[in-house]
């Protein structure tokens, strides 16, 4: 147990998890990212619902939307830092756990802030199907993370965590990494979306993704539709230029917008404070 409000324990915690040799490709962080992203993704600038605050993948309404099927395996990494340091909140948890990967995997410093509350008001669950399908194109990418508030520019350089992990065919349907190394922060991944070769390729279960490969190879990358309509959008296409050739601009905007979606639905004071949740009360502040 530590002092409550001591997060640098807790960082240090989340660190020495994430060496998993039995697990994937090795390394916790990049389900990690996810499970941040996931409990960020749902939120709604129109009605304010959803986002990090609350935790609601705790609940079957969320944590068994299709969408964050997987994610259980990132919840059961954190519970013994849960259980060590049992003042911290779940949402501000799962939020510092991707900061923190990402800055272990080698990417960016990512401000971060914690606050959060666990208390979720029955009419602040997101309903499912707010997060992404990546069986889509770019019409479908605005739609969803312009509801958030992201521009192009921002959709295209949060998309730069495909640089992270990979597919798995019993949880999303799609299946392989989009990179080389993917347990390293980098922009590999807008390199390779502009200069592999990409084919599109029907799986077993009828599944369409993008292989770089014509015949099937262990050592195969994938992209996903929506991967490919940034590079086939005119508007999308110049950042994954700029950030393909520029590794620090990538570092610097990815730090940007990572913090932009942990805080998303989230209104703090100049001490930092959050001041749209009532926590002794337990309860939202219309
Ligand atoms: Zn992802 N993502 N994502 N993503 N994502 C997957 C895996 C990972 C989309 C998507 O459908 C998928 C963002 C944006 C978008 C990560 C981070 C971030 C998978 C594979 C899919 C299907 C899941 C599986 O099978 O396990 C779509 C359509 C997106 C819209 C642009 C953003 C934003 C992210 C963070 C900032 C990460 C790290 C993974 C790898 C997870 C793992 O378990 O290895």
């Amino acid at each position: 147990m530590s002092q409550k409000g001591d997060f640098g324990a807790v960082r240090k915690d989340i660190a020495k998890l994430l060496h998993q040799p039995e697990y994937d490709d090795g390394s916790a962080g990049p389900v990690l990212v996810r499970l941040a992203w996931h409990s960020c993704g749902t939120y709604d600038s129109e009605t304010d619902t959803g986002g990090s605050n609350g935790a609601g993948m705790r609940y079957e309404q969320e944590g068994g939307d299709p969408a964050n099927a997987g994610l259980q395996h990132a919840r059961v990494f954190l519970e013994p830092v849960k259980e060590k340091h049992a003042w911290i909140t779940y949402s501000d948890l799962w939020t510092l756990a991707g900061v923190v990967a990402i800055k272990e995997m080698g990417g960016p410093d990512i401000p971060w802030q914690g606050g959060r509350t666990d208390y979720v008001g029955e009419t602040k669950l997101p309903p499912r199907g707010r997060l992404p399908d990546a069986a889509q194109g770019s019409d479908h990418l605005r739609f969803i993370f312009n509801r958030m508030g992201f521009s192009d520019q921002e959709i295209v350089a949060l998309s730069g965590a495909h640089s992270l992990g990979r597919c798995h065919a019993d949880r999303s349907g799609f299946d392989g990494p989009w990179v080389n190394n993917p347990t390293r922060f980098s922009n590999q991944y807008y390199i390779l979306l502009l200069s592999l070769q990409w084919r599109k390729k029907k799986l077993p279960s009828g599944i369409e993704q993008f292989t770089n490969y014509d015949e099937d190879s262990e050592t195969a990358l994938m992209m996903l539709p929506t991967d490919m309509a940034l590079r086939n959008d005119r508007a999308f296409l110049p950042f994954v230029e700029l950030y393909a050739r520029n590794k620090e601009r990538f570092f610097a905007d990815f730090s940007k917008v990572f913090e932009k979606l942990s805080e998303l639905g989230i209104v703090r004071d100049a001490d930092g404070n959050i001041t749209n949740v009532d926590v002794e009360f337990g309860g939202y502040i219309s």
